[in-house]
């Protein structure tokens, strides 16, 4: 038995806004667990102060798995962003607790390493196509093997995915959410552009990934499917909302490009027929929006039976804690994929230390015990919460569109 003493939400905002849980065992090891979510950060750190921790204190830290399925089953209401992300915070501030206590990295009690390094994609993306291909061609130099290409759009004053910092982007940018606007004409007609440009200048030894963020129909995905396909992307991601998952057998009818989808998913069931119709390659569900290690490996044993790989969102709204979190899971898993990774400012990592590290294109989670990272929590409070918004989009005619 390992008494759960105390637990208490961190709020902070080195940069950007995170919420973190920290629980502290009676005479054992603390865990952190990351509990962001973009935009709607208090109402998780709500949930978990106001409903989830006072049932917490007492429990034996060690029980991980019926500590998932009270917060989960017995909470009643189930599923949801909210709700799996608090849920998220709690597993993985007890596998924290549980590696630290056996003096193991966590991914050597998901079983050990089941590869050497975490293969990661960075960002690329620039105004223009030159801008992109330049910034494509500086993460080659520095290692990356895979690399996300995002470009504006002629015609359009901004494009999602695409910063004004060279390094950095985030998208979480106004204390009210910020407008823009979108034609699906415009972006169909830029982005095999940008890949032909892009096999022309980096060749054909890189991994290129695009993310569509959800804006397409299913049969103007087809369209760009086949239209990508000459430059053999690595994966399409997010090409339609997955609200309604049988939209990807239209998709999947057309084109061989493959299929990433679910940032935005929390449970197995957002993933099921997509899963097991075998209708997308990569499954982005990540720790932190999708109910922690627990139920993420759930969903990878899934999707291991039906070929899929796991391709975890990795932004930066996702803090450091889940970072090293994902990087156990991929380490360890069978079916992994890829791992998303946009590097976090100085600023966030001087406030979560951690043991993780980037070296020529790859990832590892280091070997300290339990997730590696720590929160230096004097320096958390130097930056207090602010509030900010995704942005909203509409069509050029004023009609809301996804963002
Ligand atoms: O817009 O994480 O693939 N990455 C993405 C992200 C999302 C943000 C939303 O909070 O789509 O940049
Ligand atoms: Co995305």
């Amino acid at each position: 038995m390992l008494e759960i003493k105390s637990a208490r939400v961190v709020v902070t905002c080195p940069g950007r806004n995170f919420v973190t849980l920290k629980i502290e065992t009676a005479d054992g090891p603390t865990g952190l667990g990351d509990a962001t979510l973009n935009g709607r950060e208090l109402a998780v750190a709500s949930y978990l102060s106001d409903h989830v921790i006072p049932c917490l204190i007492g429990r034996d830290a060690h029980r991980i798995e019926d500590i998932w399925q009270y917060l989960y089953r017995g909470a009643y209401w189930r599923r949801g962003p909210v709700t799996m992300s608090a849920i998220a915070a709690v597993d993985m501030a007890l596998w924290d607790i549980k590696g630290k206590a056996a003096g193991l990295p966590l991914y050597q009690l998901l079983g050990g390493a089941s590869r050497e390094r975490v293969m990661v994609y960075g960002h690329a993306n620039g105004t223009t196509i030159g801008d992109t291909i330049d910034r494509a061609l500086e993460y080659r130099d520095q290692g990356y093997k895979a690399i996300r290409l995002q470009c504006g759009v002629p015609g359009l004053p901004a494009t999602y995915g695409v910063s004004k910092d060279k390094y950095f982007y985030e998208p979480a940018d106004a204390d009210l959410p910020t407008e823009t606007v979108w034609s699906t004409e415009k972006y169909l007609r830029v982005v095999p552009e940008l890949f032909a440009a892009a096999r022309e200048k980096l060749g054909w030894d890189v991994h290129l990934l695009h993310d569509v963020h959800h804006r397409l129909t299913p049969i103007e995905a087809a369209r760009l499917g086949k239209d990508l396909e000459p430059y053999r992307p690595f994966w399409l991601e997010d090409a339609v909302p997955a609200d309604n998952q049988e939209s990807f057998r239209l998709i999947r009818q057309h084109t061989t490009t493959p299929l990433a989808v679910g940032e935005v998913f929390n449970s197995i069931w957002d993933a099921k027929t997509l899963i097991q119709e075998q209708l997308i390659d990569y499954i982005r569900a990540t720790v932190v929006h999708a109910g922690g290690i627990t139920h993420l490996r759930r969903i990878a044993a899934f999707a291991d039976m039906h070929n899929v790989r796991t391709g975890c969102h990795g932004a930066t709204d996702l803090s450091p804690v889940t970072m090293a979190a994902a990087l156990h899971f991929d380490l360890s898993v069978p079916n992994f994929g890829i791992q998303e990774y946009m590097r976090h400012t100085d600023e966030t990592d001087a406030v979560f230390p951690h043991a993780y590290r980037f070296a020529d294109g790859a990832m590892h989670p280091g070997e300290a015990p339990g997730l590696g990272v720590e929160l230096d929590e004097e320096r958390a409070a130097r930056h207090p919460y602010k509030r900010a918004y995704l942005p909203v989009n509409r069509l050029e005619d004023g009609t809301m569109h996804d963002w």
